[in-house]
């Protein structure tokens, strides 16, 4: 009996895996056995920075690139050129993001551009590129890195909130589209986590107190703590396996229980 879980043979792009959740989520694949993993980053510089951390974790069959997921031609020149040095993709993480924490009233348009062009328009350019090759094969796997943000909003993250309810939407749609082809997308919310992306909102007060969001969050999560980006590795490989394969359309939420908790009672 095969293992379901293993992504033995299987190559996995995953976008903006330098570090933080994507770069955890590979580790993750490594450890299932995954045949190659490929990452990309904004720039030469970062991309170093990353291909470094992948040899300090010991991890030797990666490949990087340089490529900026907003960039519809640059993206689609990578796939040709993953497709011709690595093979085929199987597995694509949609997990590069940013976010602005700005009051909306103060945001300007460009700003609330930058934040949709990279979490949603980049997730949708990178799938359609990927989508015609597992077509051809009638297989893959495409999860799109969701938030709590796909689910509730909270204030300054306008257009953080719409981007990642957008790409629970995309997620829900390349399901209803590609399904046919034996293609799942799904995506994965995760909670609060422990990363580059959240450290101002850990950072130590000058008084050296607790940020006022460090104890928010850990209020609002039944754990009472924030989750490490190792603990994204389980679900993903999950979602990225054949034990998945009659999952579809799905955000899997990997909050420590944040949305079904009203928050700690006083
Ligand atoms: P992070 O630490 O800020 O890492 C984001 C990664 O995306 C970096 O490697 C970054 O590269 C890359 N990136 C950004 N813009 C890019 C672009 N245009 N082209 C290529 N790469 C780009 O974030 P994270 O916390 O690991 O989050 C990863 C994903 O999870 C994001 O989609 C985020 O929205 C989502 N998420 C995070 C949390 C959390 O609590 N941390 C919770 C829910 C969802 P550079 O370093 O070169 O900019
Ligand atoms: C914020 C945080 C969140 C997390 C994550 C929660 O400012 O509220 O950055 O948005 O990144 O998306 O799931």
């Amino acid at each position: 009996m095969n293992n379901p879980f293993s992504l033995e043979g299987k190559n996995a792009w995953i976008t903006g895996a330098s570090y933080g959740i994507g770069f955890n989520i590979a580790k993750a694949f490594v450890g299932a056995g995954i045949k190659n993993i490929i990452f990309n980053d904004i720039n030469e510089a970062a991309l170093e920075r990353g291909l470094a951390n992948y040899k300090e974790a010991g991890i030797t069959n990666v490949k990087g690139y340089v490529c900026d997921v907003t960039d519809e031609n640059a993206v689609k020149a990578l796939v040709e050129k993953i497709h011709k040095e690595v093979g085929q993709i199987d597995i694509l993480v949609n997990n590069a993001g940013i976010i602005k924490r700005i009051p909306m009233h103060e945001m300007k348009r460009a700003e609330f551009q930058q934040v949709t062009d990279v979490d949603l328009v980049a997730p949708f350019i990178c799938s359609a590129a990927v989508v015609p090759e597992m077509m051809e094969r009638r297989e893959g796997k495409i999860i799109n890195i969701c938030s709590m943000m796909s689910e509730l909003g909270r204030e300054t993250v306008s257009a953080y909130a719409a981007a990642k309810g957008g790409l629970k939407m995309l997620t829900r749609n390349i399901c209803s589209e590609y399904g046919e082809y034996n293609i799942q997308c799904n995506g994965i919310g995760p909670g609060y986590i422990a990363t580059p992306q959240t450290a101002p909102l850990r950072e130590i007060q000058p008084d050296g107190s607790r940020h006022p969001f460090d104890k928010f969050i850990c209020a609002k999560t039944p754990a009472g703590r924030w989750l490490d980006p190792e603990e994204l590795g389980g679900p993903a490989v999950f979602l990225a396996s054949h034990a998945s394969d009659a999952v579809n359309g799905h955000v899997l939420y990997v909050d420590g229980g944040i949305l079904a908790y009203i928050g700690k009672q006083p």
